[in-house]
């Protein structure tokens, strides 16, 4: 004790010489801070009066009249960090700076964020994500982060055809069943993820495209298939996703007949190759009948594709058209939305985002952002050269997400759904390709992506008043 006290004897003189030249300069420094790029964060100055703000570097950190900033930091592409000082100066001419440094390292963790569901409930309804059986419990869903955030949920793999019906006739509901239960036990909604797809099915299913199973045959056991998925779900699947991927990415043009370019090659959707386009009406009108209450949509990706918009366009067209035309007094839609999966990479343009959208509006249908993902690479760098993002793609990612989270939110009136395809990077399908917002592990953090999608909804908000 006596020591501590002698020493601070000595440092006396040192100390009051520091206060004596803050004072007489007229500056107090108040000490350094982190933000991740995007964030935004208050200060507050212990000066008297009114304060005026101002930066050293407005590129990198901005801030407003009453000592709001946000860390944009873009300037530098290749690092993406920065630093600038911001000044508190009063009336009477003294200052206070602080130093803030930009960074793109994820710090705040998403647990710690306000419910991005109830951030964007005037929007988009329901705001989702991916769920596994890692992700529930024996009585509902025990991951927090989903808990959190999101209020729909889609099975990543466990409601697929191959898990469904390993045999024909034989159905295996069980990790289905713990999903789906868990999940509204828990209050979400949930989507049924998918009926009639070109992957991830059954053998029973594959082998359609090349046997001699006769068309009749084949549609009788799509309806069968159908009618005993959603029969069995009925009542607790708000969505169905009832066919997936049905065309190709090429080999056709904008204007192509649909009911001719559908998968067809070894790969090819079997039910197709099989029974002809005109699955789509049937597949769609059995899943109607075996559960009127759920909302049906066909979901696809690389719908940012001019000519791919096209032929969804011109299928949901057709198809709801007869079926309007077979059931005059029904006042439905048969195919009442089209998801767009939505799995992004660095060149796909905000611009054909919004065209898509706006040729879909003329159909009537909702529309649901269904599997949302954006690499921080090009499609060339991630597949199949998996090259490690660079800090540039990294920041176009983040920057992309807020441009097309603007035109989500200018058609939120057609936009009932965003759903995020997995929580956190390390999760992703795409992992290697940091496609999402979030990320981590143990502790899963906001990247700036996260906050690029809040500045979104802050500028659509103020752009409405
Ligand atoms: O995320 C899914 C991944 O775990 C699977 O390995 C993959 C297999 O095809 O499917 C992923 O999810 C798909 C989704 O169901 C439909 N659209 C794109 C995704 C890849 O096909």
């Amino acid at each position: 004790m006596k020591k501590l006290q002698f020493r601070f004897l000595v440092l006396l003189p040192f100390l009051l010489t520091m206060l004596v030249f803050c004072v007489s300069t007229g500056t107090q420094k108040s000490g350094q801070r982190t933000l991740t790029i995007g964030a935004m964060d208050k200060l507050a100055s212990t000066l008297p009066g009114n304060i005026t703000w101002t930066s050293s570097d407005e590129d990198i950190v901005s801030v407003n009249e009453e000592g709001y900033i946000t860390a944009a930091g873009f300037t530098d592409f290749q690092s993406g960090t920065g630093s600038a000082v911001i000044t508190a100066t009063a009336e009477n001419g003294r200052t206070q700076s602080f130093t803030i440094n930009t960074t793109m390292t994820a710090l705040v963790d998403m647990l710690e964020l306000p419910p991005m569901k109830d951030q964007f409930k005037d929007y988009f309804p329901l705001f989702g994500n991916i769920v596994n059986p890692r992700d529930i419990g024996s009585s509902g869903v025990t991951n927090e982060r989903l808990l959190r955030h999101y209020n729909v949920l889609t099975a990543e793999n466990d409601m697929k055809p191959d898990k469904l019906s390993p045999s024909r006739g034989s159905y295996n509901f069980s990790t289905a069943d713990r999903l789906v239960n868990a999940a509204i036990e828990s209050g979400f909604q949930v989507i049924g993820h998918t009926l009639l797809w070109h992957s991830q099915i059954p053998q029973w299913q594959a082998s359609l495209r090349t046997n001699d199973t006769s068309p009749e045959l084949a549609l009788q056991y799509m309806k069968d298939f159908i009618t005993s998925v959603v029969s069995h779900f009925r009542g607790r699947i708000h969505t169905w996703d009832v066919i997936n991927e049905a065309f190709p990415d090429g080999g056709y043009t904008a204007s192509s007949n649909w009911r001719e370019v559908m998968r067809q090659d070894r790969n090819g959707n079997p039910w197709y190759m099989k029974i002809g386009a005109d699955f789509v009406y049937e597949a769609f009108l059995a899943a109607r009948l075996a559960d009127p209450g759920a909302i049906l949509y066909y979901n696809d990706f690389n719908l940012d594709q001019r000519a791919k918009a096209r032929m969804v366009h011109d299928m949901v067209r057709d198809v709801n058209a007869r079926y309007r035309q077979t059931h005059p007094a029904e006042t439905r839609l048969l195919i009442e939305g089209i998801g767009m999966q939505s799995h992004h990479n660095t060149n796909v343009s905000p611009a054909n985002v919004r065209n898509t959208l706006s040729l879909f509006r003329e159909l009537g249908v909702r529309i649901s952002i269904s599997e949302l993902d954006v690499l921080s690479q090009t499609w060339g760098q991630y597949s199949p050269r998996r090259e490690t993002p660079a800090i540039s793609g990294k920041i176009q990612a983040a920057n992309l997400y807020g441009q097309y989270f603007r035109i989500f939110l200018e058609n939120a009136d057609i936009i009932e759904r965003v759903t995020f395809w997995g929580i956190y990077d390390e999760h992703s399908w795409r992992r290697t390709g940091l496609p999402l917002i979030f990320e981590g592990g143990a502790v899963s953090r906001a990247k700036p992506a996260y906050y690029k999608v809040i500045e979104a909804l802050e500028q659509h908000r103020q752009s409405l008043n």
